[in-house]
C-alpha cells in the first residue's frame, strides 16, 4: 500500500506553479460604502494606470498575470491598445464584466425592463462588451445583473424571466466560439424583493437552455448565510457548468472584503471541492477572479494579500490526502475522515509556497517586496487628481 501512495506535496507544487488568479480592474479604483468613499493618494486615474497596479501585483506574486475589466468604467478608445499596454507591462486582458447598472435608465431592471427601449439600450451594451472582447481577445464575457422588483406586485415575476432569457439568447448567439457568457447570480441587493438571477439554480438553468458556452459564476459573496457553497461548486463541476468564480469574503451580505479574510475555512472547503472536481487540471477553463473593493486598506497590498490567501487555501486543498480520504469515506469511518481534511486545513503551507515563490524568482514574501519597491510612494507622488475610478465613479 506505501508504494502505490503518492506524495500530495509533489501534486500541489505542480498544480501552484501554474495557478493563477485574475485580478478585477475595480479593485484599484476608490470604493466605499454608501456613507462615504475614502480616497486614497496615488489611485490609478484611468484604466491604463489601474493594469499598471495590476502589473505591480503580478510582479511579486507572480500568480496574477490577467486582469478583468468593467465596460464602461474602463471605457477607452482602442481596446486593441490597452490590451497591447497590459501585455507590454507583462499581463494580459482578462474578462469583460458588463454594467447595465449605473444609468437612470436602469432604475426598473435593465434587460428584464418593462420598457422595450431600455431592454434594447442594456442588449446594445452587451454586444458592446462582446465587440470589446474581440479586440482585447477575452474569452469571457461575464454579466450580472442588477435587476429585480422591491415591492411584491411591482413587476410580473415570470414575464421577467421571458425578456432575461431572450436577451441572454441574444448576447449567446453574438458571441464568437472561443468566447463565452459568464452568468452571475445574486440573492438580493440592490432588489429586496425579487432578483431576477437570484440563485445558482436560476442562472444552471438560463444557461443549460442556451448552451455549452454559457456557464455559471459562483461570487462567494452572494449567497443567503450559511449556504453550503462547496456543494454548489461540486455540482456545478460535476455537470461541466462552473465557469468561474468571483471570490471575497463576507461577514454579513455582499460585503466584498478579501477573500479567506472572514472565513478561511470555508475557502479551504471550496478549493476541495476546486480540486476534486478538477477545476485546477491543466485542461481546466475554470476562471479564478477575485472581486473585492479595498475601501480602507491599500488597494495593490489588498490584491497582493487575497492571491496569498487564495493560494494557501489550494496548497491545503492540495496536501488532503486523496488516498487515506477515499479509504476513510469507503470504510464509514466518519472520524478518519475528517481528520484527513482537517490534518492538511491545520498545516502551515507558508514555507512551501515561500519556497516555490524562490524557485520562480520572487521574493518569498510578496507583500513585504512591494513595501520595498516604493511603487506606492512613486503613484502617489506622480499620479495627482486620481480620485475615482472604477467603483464609486
Ligand atoms: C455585484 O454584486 C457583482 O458582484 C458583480 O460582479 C459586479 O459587476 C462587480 O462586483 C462590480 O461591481
Ligand atoms: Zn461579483
Ligand atoms: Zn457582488
Amino acid at each position: 500500500m506505501a508504494t502505490e501512495h503518492h506524495d500530495p506535496r509533489d501534486l500541489a507544487r505542480t498544480v501552484l506553479r501554474r495557478q493563477s488568479i485574475e485580478l478585477p480592474s475595480w479593485a484599484f479604483g476608490n470604493s466605499g460604502t454608501r456613507f462615504k468613499v475614502f480616497g486614497q493618494p496615488g489611485v490609478p486615474r484611468d484604466p491604463w494606470e489601474k493594469i499598471a497596479d495590476a502589473a505591480e501585483v503580478h510582479r511579486h506574486t507572480g500568480a496574477a498575470p490577467t486582469v478583468a475589466l468593467h465596460i464602461p468604467w474602463d471605457r477607452v478608445d482602442d481596446y486593441a491598445a490597452l490590451a497591447d499596454h497590459a501585455r507590454d507591462l507583462g499581463v494580459r486582458i482578462g474578462t469583460i464584466n458588463a454594467n447595465v447598472f449605473q444609468d437612470d435608465d436602469y432604475k426598473l431592471g435593465s434587460v428584464a425592463n418593462p420598457d422595450p427601449a431600455v431592454r434594447r439600450k442594456a442588449l446594445d451594451h452587451l454586444h458592446a462588451c462582446v465587440d470589446v472582447m474581440d479586440a482585447t481577445g477575452s474569452r469571457d464575457l461575464k454579466l450580472w445583473f442588477a435587476d429585480g422588483t422591491n415591492y411584491p406586485g411591482q413587476d410580473d415575476l415570470r414575464t421577467r424571466q421571458d425578456r432575461l432569457s431572450e436577451a441572454l439568447h441574444s448576447v449567446y448567439d453574438r458571441l464568437g466560439t472561443n468566447q463565452r457568457l459568464q452568468l452571475e447570480y445574486k440573492l438580493f441587493e440592490p432588489a429586496f424583493y425579487s432578483t431576477d438571477v437570484p440563485d445558482w439554480g436560476t442562472a444552471y438553468a438560463h444557461c443549460l437552455e442556451l448552451g455549452e458556452r454559457a456557464v455559471v459564476c459562483v461570487d462567494t459573496g452572494h449567497h443567503a448565510p450559511h449556504t453550503n457553497i462547496e456543494f454548489i461548486v461540486a455540482f456545478l463541476l460535476r455537470s461541466g457548468k462552473l465557469g468561474s468564480f468571483d471570490f471575497n469574503s463576507r461577514f454579513y451580505a455582499d460585503d466584498d472584503l478579501m477573500v479567506g479574510a472572514a472565513d478561511p475555512f470555508q475557502l479551504f472547503r471550496i478549493m476541495h471541492e476546486v480540486v476534486r472536481g478538477g477545476a485546477l487540471d491543466e485542461d481546466s477553463e475554470v476562471a479564478f477572479m477575485l472581486d473585492q473593493c479595498h475601501n480602507i486598506e491599500p488597494k495593490i497590498a489588498g490584491q497582493i494579500r487575497s492571491v496569498m490567501n487564495v493560494q494557501e487555501a489550494t496548497a491545503k486543498a492540495l496536501l488532503i490526502d486523496t488516498a487515506e480520504l477515499a479509504a476513510a469515506q469507503q470504510e464509514g469511518d466518519v472520524l478518519g475522515a475528517n481528520a484527513v481534511l482537517m490534518d492538511a486545513f491545520n498545516t502551515d503551507v507558508r514555507p512551501l509556497l515561500a519556497e516555490l515563490r524562490e524557485e520562480q524568482g520572487l521574493d518569498p514574501d510578496p507583500m513585504a517586496a512591494h513595501r520595498r519597491s516604493g511603487y506606492t510612494e512613486r503613484a502617489a507622488a506622480e499620479r495627482k487628481g486620481g480620485t475615482q475610478a472604477g467603483w464609486g465613479a
